[in-house]
C-alpha cells in the first residue's frame, strides 16, 4: 500500500531501568525492516521515557503514553506536551481505552490534549474503541464514529501528524483478538469516516493501526486486511522477540 506501515509498543505500566534496556537492546540488535518500510515507536512509563530515549538509538522511536492539555501550572501527576518536546521526543498517545475507561477521561478532555499536543508540534496516536457491550449492541460504528467526532472543528491542524489506532475494549489483554475480517470492516468505516469528514487524501494517507491482544501469531493475518497499516500492541511488546516478528510483519 502506498502508506508507511507503523508499529507501537505501548509498555503501560510495566518495567524497570534494568529490564527496559533489556529489552530495547535486544528489539534494536534484531534484524529490522527499513525505517522507509515501517515506523517503531515504543511508549515507556513516563519516567522512563528519557531513559529509554538514551537506549533506543536512530532506528526506534519513543512516544509518551499520555500528556496534559495545559502547558504548565497546578496540575500534579501530569506531564506537557511541551516537557515532551524538551527532553527530544516526536509522540504522544491520546485517548487510550484505559484513560478513558480506567481514569474517566472524556472525549472533550481527549480533544483538548490532542489539540494542544499537535500545536507543539507532537505527532499523536489517537486511540478509540467500542466497549464489548456497545459491539453486542450493534453500535460500534456510531461509537467510532462519536470519538472520530472530537476530531473536527478545528481540533487537528495537521493529518499528517495523527495516526488512528482501532482498538476494540473488548480484545484489550483479554487475549481476545478481533478477527482479521472484524478489524478490517472498522478500519474501513474508520476511512470512510476521514474521507466524508476531512478529505480523500487524509483517508488515503493516515495510518490505522489494530490494536488489542496483538501477538506474534496473529499479526501476519491481521496486517494483510487492507486498512490495517500496523499496530499497537501491549502485551507482546514486552516480549523482544514477538515484538520484533511483530514488527516484521510490515515486509
Ligand atoms: C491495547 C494494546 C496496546 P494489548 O491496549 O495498546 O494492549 O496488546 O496488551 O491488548
Amino acid at each position: 500500500g502506498s502508506r508507511k506501515f507503523f508499529v507501537g509498543g505501548n509498555f503501560k505500566c510495566n518495567g524497570n531501568k534494568s529490564s527496559l534496556q533489556t529489552l530495547i537492546e535486544s528489539i534494536i540488535k534484531s534484524t529490522l525492516p527499513a525505517s522507509e518500510i515501517v515506523d517503531i515507536v515504543v511508549s515507556p512509563p513516563s519516567i522512563y521515557l528519557e531513559y529509554v530515549n538514551q537506549l533506543v538509538g536512530q532506528r526506534v522511536q519513543v512516544a509518551a503514553q499520555n500528556c496534559y492539555s495545559e502547558t504548565k501550572g497546578a496540575y500534579t501527576g501530569e506531564i506537557s506536551a511541551e516537557m515532551i518536546v524538551d527532553i527530544g521526543l516526536k509522540w504522544v498517545i491520546l485517548g487510550h481505552s484505559e484513560r478513558r475507561n480506567l481514569f474517566k477521561e472524556s472525549n472533550q478532555l481527549i480533544a483538548k490534549k490532542t489539540q494542544h499536543a499537535l500545536s507543539q508540534g507532537l505527532s499523536v496516536i489517537f486511540c478509540i474503541g467500542e466497549l464489548l457491550e456497545q459491539r453486542e449492541t450493534n453500535k460500534t460504528e456510531q461509537v467510532l464514529d462519536e470519538q472520530l467526532g472530537f476530531l473536527l472543528n478545528g481540533v487537528v491542524s495537521d493529518w499528517s501528524k495523527v495516526v488512528i489506532a482501532y482498538e476494540p475494549v473488548w480484545a484489550i489483554g483479554t487475549g481476545k483478538t478481533a478477527s482479521p475480517q472484524q478489524a478490517q470492516d472498522a478500519h474501513a468505516f474508520i476511512r470512510k469516516w476521514l474521507s466524508e469528514k476531512v478529505s480523500k487524501e487524509v483517508a488515503n494517507a493516515t495510518r490505522i493501526l489494530y490494536g488489542g491482544s496483538v501477538t506474534a501469531t496473529n499479526s501476519a493475518e491481521l496486517s494483510k486486511q487492507l486498512d490495517v497499516d500496523g499496530f499497537l500492541v501491549g502485551g507482546a511488546s514486552l516480549v523482544a522477540s514477538d515484538f520484533v516478528t511483530i514488527i516484521n510483519t510490515a515486509n
